[in-house]
């Protein structure tokens, strides 16, 4: 049996990040739709951000997207953020919105590109330097639509070249948390498709560049729970972005999808004693709500990530270990089934409401009044979004 009030501290002490874009409006590749009291600034976000924590207690801090949330200056904004109950997390760069990005930035054939590219990805640790955050999360639209388009291995050497740049820049708490995709915007061939190659250039920079992995970056029936223990082993995992895909890069709610999935990979971070936010890990989202409340949305991802999390502590060990030791497979099998189907609500409400937080942050939320307060308030101006 696992120790509750083991499992409950822990739960406890969980920390979830969420992503600023998520509170903005967002879309497919064939309508954004907008929706009344959406952020029209990084203010904002950083607000909605802190009613996200409010409800759930866990949500301590807010990652940046530049030039998204580009303002004059962060260390205000980092004051406004903690004035909120807030910090901000990591800041998330964006090279692949210019029109000088369609042939990639840092593997860009052009040289004046590639510069302007590692430039922007210098310029995101001078604001990590003021916002005080620790992580740098890259992620590289870059890739080709065509064979032949581009030299595959010169973009490789490209890249590696801009990384170890920006690596020498980190400042000795900082990091860098490299992020793959299979594919998308490229279609024929990705520069940093998968967590190997992600791995690999993480190796030759030194150790603190380390693998973010996005869990709706893969093909269909790619076992991430592997990935995940693999590189926790290696001591290479630095962050997720958590999110459901039901065919490609879908960014719905996390455990929307396939919760059992969720289960597997917390189980992986519960069995090497990564969880604690002292191990390093940053577990954050990286969601779009394209026809859903944002809010909401983002209170119900974080439940269903301490839900799938609540399950993995309760996986009784020293029977699953005792099982498998004598090649028990089906005992194994039920052992490790039995935490998954254990409804932990009641223990999460527990929780919560043993911090002082309503046990339902859903409904608490509802009976807030502050879906309404944003959508009276915030009238006139520009929404932000992608692009914004
Ligand atoms: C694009 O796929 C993406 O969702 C990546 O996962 C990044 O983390 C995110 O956008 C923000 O740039
Ligand atoms: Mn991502």
């Amino acid at each position: 049996m696992a120790d509750l009030a083991a499992v409950k501290r822990a739960l406890t002490a969980q920390r979830i990040e969420t992503p600023s874009w998520a509170y903005g409006n967002s879309g497919t590749r064939f309508k954004v739709f907008t929706q009344p009291g959406v952020p029209r600034n990084p203010e904002e976000k950083i607000a909605d951000a802190a009613a996200v924590h409010r409800f759930t207690g866990v949500a301590p801090t807010v990652a940046l997207h530049i030039p998204w949330d580009k303002v004059d200056d962060y260390a205000a904004l980092t004051r406004y953020a903690t004035d909120l109950g807030v910090g901000i997390g990591a800041i998330n760069t964006n090279v692949f919105q210019d029109d000088d990005y369609k042939l990639g930035s840092v593997t860009n054939p052009d040289a004046g590109v590639r510069r302007k590219a590692t430039d922007h990805l210098l310029e995101a640790i001078d604001i990590m330097d003021r916002t005080g955050s620790q992580d740098l999360k890259l992620w590289f639209s870059d890739g080709i639509n065509y064979p032949g388009q581009d030299d595959l291995r010169t973009r490789q050497d490209r890249l590696a070249t801009a990384l170890r740049e920006t690596y020498d820049r980190l400042g000795p708490d900082q990091r860098i948390l490299l992020e793959y995709k299979l594919f998308e915007p490229a279609f024929y061939a990705t520069d940093v498709p998968d967590w190997g190659t992600s791995y690999a250039h993480c190796i030759e920079l030194g150790e603190r560049a380390t693998v973010c992995i996005d869990t709706g970056h893969h093909a269909p029936g790619t076992n991430i729970e592997f990935i995940v223990a693999f590189l926790l082993r290696q001591g290479r995992l630095g962050a997720f972005d958590f999110n459901s895909r039901f065919y490609a890069d879908d960014d719905l709610m996390v455990g929307a999808a396939d919760p059992f999935q969720l289960f597997r990979i917390m189980y992986e971070i519960v069995r090497a004693g990564a969880l604690d936010p002292s191990y390093g890990i940053a577990f954050m989202l990286d969601q779009c709500h394209n026809i859903e409340r944002k809010i909401p949305a983002i209170i119900r991802s974080v439940m269903n990530v301490q839900e799938a999390t609540a399950k993995a502590l309760l996986v009784d060990r020293d029977a699953l270990f005792a099982a498998q030791q004598s090649g028990d497979v089906l005992e194994s099998n039920a052992v490790f089934m039995d935490a998954y189907n254990t409804d932990v609500r009641p223990l999460l409400a527990e929780v919560r409401t043993d911090a002082g937080l309503d046990p339902d942050p859903i409904a608490a939320y509802k009976r807030s009044g502050y879906d309404e307060k944003i959508i009276a308030d915030r009238v006139g101006g520009n929404q932000a979004g992608w692009g914004a």
